[in-house]
């Protein structure tokens, strides 16, 4: 099934200097990448996305973690996309994660593991509208104009 994901190479990845690692791994598996851009998680964006954490001990610390710096949202499209980016990332915790995932390779803690993926079709539509404010069936319709 065709699909659209949200990717988020979270401020540590940025800052660790892996936003072109990260986002390679996604189009080298064949992904077309619609939409990117350098940007901000507010602290209210931080909130409504993390929800299903608001009950968790590392809540304050996931909302102090997203919104410490810089992001990168980018789109990707393709066959299966919202399955194919949660077993690029891998498993939640880096401990679980298999080599070859971008946890697996690059991160060492469940907080700060690098990236985000949308883990549905409800979430992927939700999470772009979100970030990137638009629908996304009407992503890349301004392209040629
Ligand atoms: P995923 O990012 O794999 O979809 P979620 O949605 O369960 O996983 O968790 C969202 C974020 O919350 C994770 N990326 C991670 O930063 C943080 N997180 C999840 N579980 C833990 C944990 N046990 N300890 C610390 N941080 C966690």
């Amino acid at each position: 099934m065709e699909e659209r994901t949200l990717i988020i190479v979270k401020p540590e990845g940025v800052a660790r200097g892996l936003t072109g690692e990260i986002l390679s791994r996604f189009e080298r598996k064949g992904l077309k990448l619609v939409a990117l851009k350098l940007g901000r998680v507010t602290p209210e964006q931080a909130r409504v996305h993390y929800g299903h954490h608001a009950d968790k001990p590392f809540f304050p610390d996931l909302i102090a973690a997203i919104t410490a710096g810089p992001v990168v949202f980018a789109v990707f499209e393709g066959e299966n996309a919202i399955r194919l980016g949660r077993l690029l990332i891998g498993a939640t915790n880096p401990l679980e994660a298999l080599p070859g995932t971008i946890r697996g390779d690059l991160a060492l803690d469940s907080l700060h593991n690098l990236v985000h993926a949308s883990d549905g079709p409800e979430t992927a539509r939700a999470e772009i509208q979100r970030f990137f404010g638009v629908d996304p069936g009407l992503l890349g319709e301004e392209e040629g104009k």
